[in-house]
Order: structure tokens, then C-alpha cells, then sequence
């Protein structure tokens, strides 16, 4: 007694546990502040963990989701990030309780627990972003144009390393939330649901009838039946392209095909150009 020597500490080295609590504290702020679009902020956050990450060039290994350098104009003012200010400006108070995560691991756990509050699969995800300046912003024109074809989406997502399989998967994450004329001038939601995962997309897409939307904004189609629903030019191209379309048929059939598949997807996607120091993922649980 009397000579308990001081704990020397070293940096704080966050465990899962750590990890989790943030989650917890992401799944608690998209239950209490649900006063916005559709009731969640769940798809803008998904969305932004997807910009953050879609800028990944496998060829100079730039971009992807380390660095988090669409905290910065450029890259913040680039047409396709319209709108994600409001997913940024959610998170930072969740930046301010557990200053010792990096940008990108909060924007890219937030779109996991995003996907998981919204009844998405699991999406195992592992820590080790780290931020960079502005020095590290990625060119305009790396992100998806809804107004092109497929050949336009293999270019893209060719960039970034993936398959056409791959590339139907993800684009499933188009279940959820819905276009904004005031940010890239398309409007509405892709289904009934756009607050949960599902695989409607797939669904709606081959069995609904899809026409050219009567309006002044840019080309978009809606569905013959209710007219309330949209469908960009590129989520059409996954029906006519022949390729995409075998794979839109076995997720519109199988819905644990599809998250199966877009879950693997995402984790990758969520992973590109990041130097990662460790094996090892973790599966956060799911509050609901
Ligand atoms: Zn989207 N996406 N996306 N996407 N996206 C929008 C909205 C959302 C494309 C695209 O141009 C658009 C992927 C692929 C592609 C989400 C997730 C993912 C919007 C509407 C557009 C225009 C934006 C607005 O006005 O607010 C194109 C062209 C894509 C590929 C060809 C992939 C991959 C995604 C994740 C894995 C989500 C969740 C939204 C809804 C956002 C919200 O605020 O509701």
C-alpha cells in the first residue's frame, strides 16, 4: 500500500468494444433525430460512405475512403457530393464524443450501422483510416453519371476493381432514400421502403414498366403503375444490358442472394486504397 506506481499511458488504442460504443451512438442519434426526409438520415449516411470510398483509382491507388478528404473543397463542392454536407454535419457531434476516430472510420462505420438499423445485412468493417489533408482531394469525375449507360458504369467501377456482379450488387443500395431536386435534380424514391434495405430495387426494376418521366428536369423514368417512383438512366442500363440483367433477375428472386452479395461488395468498397494495419474485421451488433 502506498506504492501503486502511476499507470503509464501510452496513445489510446481503441478495441471493439470502443468501436461498438460509437456505433451505439450512431443507431441512437438516427433513432431520435428522425424529423428528416423519410424519417431517417440512415440513406444520406450510406451515401456518404459510398463518395467517400468511390473515389478509389486501383491504377495510381488514389482516392477511397482514407484520408476523408471530402471534409475539403474541392472535393466537398463536387456536383456528385451535393447534399452529404448534411450527412458530415450529422456526424460531427458523434466526432466530438470520440475524438479519436478518424474522419473515415466514422463515415464509413456510419454507413454500416446505417445499413444494419435499416434491417440490411451484417457488414463486417475494420478500423485504420487515416485522415489526410487537402493535398489528398481526389479530381472531379471519379463518382457515377446517372445520365450515361452501361459502358459508362464499367469504366467507373472497372476503375475501382470490380465486377459486373459486383457492380448489380451495390447498386441495390438504390432500396434506400430517394433523389433531390436540389441536389442532383432528379426526384423521389426508387421504392415504397426507402428507409429499409431490401431488394425491391431489383424487383421493381424487372417487374414494373418504366417510362421516361413528363417533367422539365433531367431524363429520369417513372413507374407506369403509381407514377411516384424513379429509376435514373444508369439503373435502367442494368436491365438492358444483358450481363447486369442475369444478375438483377437472381437478386429480384433472392433476397439472401442479394445481401449476401452486396454485403461482401460493400466491405470492399468500404476497403479500397486503405492501408490497413490489421486482419482483423469486426462484426458490430445491431441495437433495433
Ligand atoms: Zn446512388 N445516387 N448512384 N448509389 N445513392 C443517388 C442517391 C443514393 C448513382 C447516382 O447518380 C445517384 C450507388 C450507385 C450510384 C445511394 C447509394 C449508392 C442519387 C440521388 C443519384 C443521382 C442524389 C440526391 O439527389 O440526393 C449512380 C449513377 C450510381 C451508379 C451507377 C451505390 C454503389 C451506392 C451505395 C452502395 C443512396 C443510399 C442514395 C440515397 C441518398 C439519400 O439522400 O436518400
Amino acid at each position: 500500500s502506498g506504492d501503486v506506481k502511476a499507470k503509464v499511458s501510452g496513445p489510446f488504442v481503441p478495441t471493439k468494444e470502443d468501436y461498438q460504443k460509437v456505433y451505439d451512438e450512431i443507431a441512437r442519434l438516427l433513432v431520435e433525430k428522425d424529423d428528416y426526409d423519410d424519417g431517417s438520415y440512415g440513406p444520406v449516411l450510406v451515401r456518404l460512405a459510398w463518395h467517400a470510398s468511390g473515389t478509389y483509382d486501383k491504377e495510381t491507388g488514389t482516392g477511397g475512403s482514407n484520408g476523408a478528404t471530402m471534409r475539403f473543397a474541392p472535393e466537398s463542392d463536387h456536383g456528385a457530393n451535393a447534399g452529404l454536407k448534411i450527412a458530415r454535419d450529422f456526424l460531427e457531434p458523434v466526432h466530438e464524443k470520440f475524438p479519436w476516430i478518424s474522419y473515415g472510420d466514422l463515415w464509413t462505420l456510419a454507413g454500416v450501422c446505417a445499413i444494419q438499423e435499416m434491417q440490411g445485412p451484417v457488414i463486417p468493417w475494420r478500423p485504420g483510416r487515416q485522415d489526410r489533408d487537402v493535398a489528398a482531394c481526389t479530381p472531379d469525375g471519379r463518382l457515377p453519371d446517372a445520365s450515361k449507360d452501361q459502358n459508362h458504369i464499367r469504366a467507373i467501377f472497372g476503375r475501382m476493381g470490380f465486377d459486373d456482379r459486383e457492380m448489380v450488387a451495390l447498386s441495390g443500395a438504390h432500396s434506400l432514400g430517394r433523389a433531390h431536386t436540389d441536389r442532383s435534380g432528379y426526384d423521389g424514391p426508387w421504392d415504397f421502403s426507402p428507409t429499409v434495405f431490401t431488394n425491391e430495387f431489383f424487383r421493381l426494376l424487372v417487374e414494373e414498366k418504366w417510362s421516361w418521366k413528363k417533367w422539365n428536369g433531367p431524363a429520369q423514368y417513372t413507374d407506369n403503375t403509381t407514377k411516384t417512383l424513379m429509376m435514373l438512366p444508369t439503373d435502367l442500363a442494368l436491365v438492358k444490358d444483358k450481363e447486369f440483367k442475369k444478375h438483377v433477375e437472381r437478386y429480384a428472386k433472392d433476397s439472401e442472394v442479394f445481401f449476401k452479395e452486396f454485403s461482401d461488395a460493400f466491405v470492399k468498397l468500404l476497403e479500397l486504397g486503405v492501408p490497413f494495419k490489421t486482419e482483423e474485421r469486426f462484426v458490430l451488433k445491431k441495437n433495433e
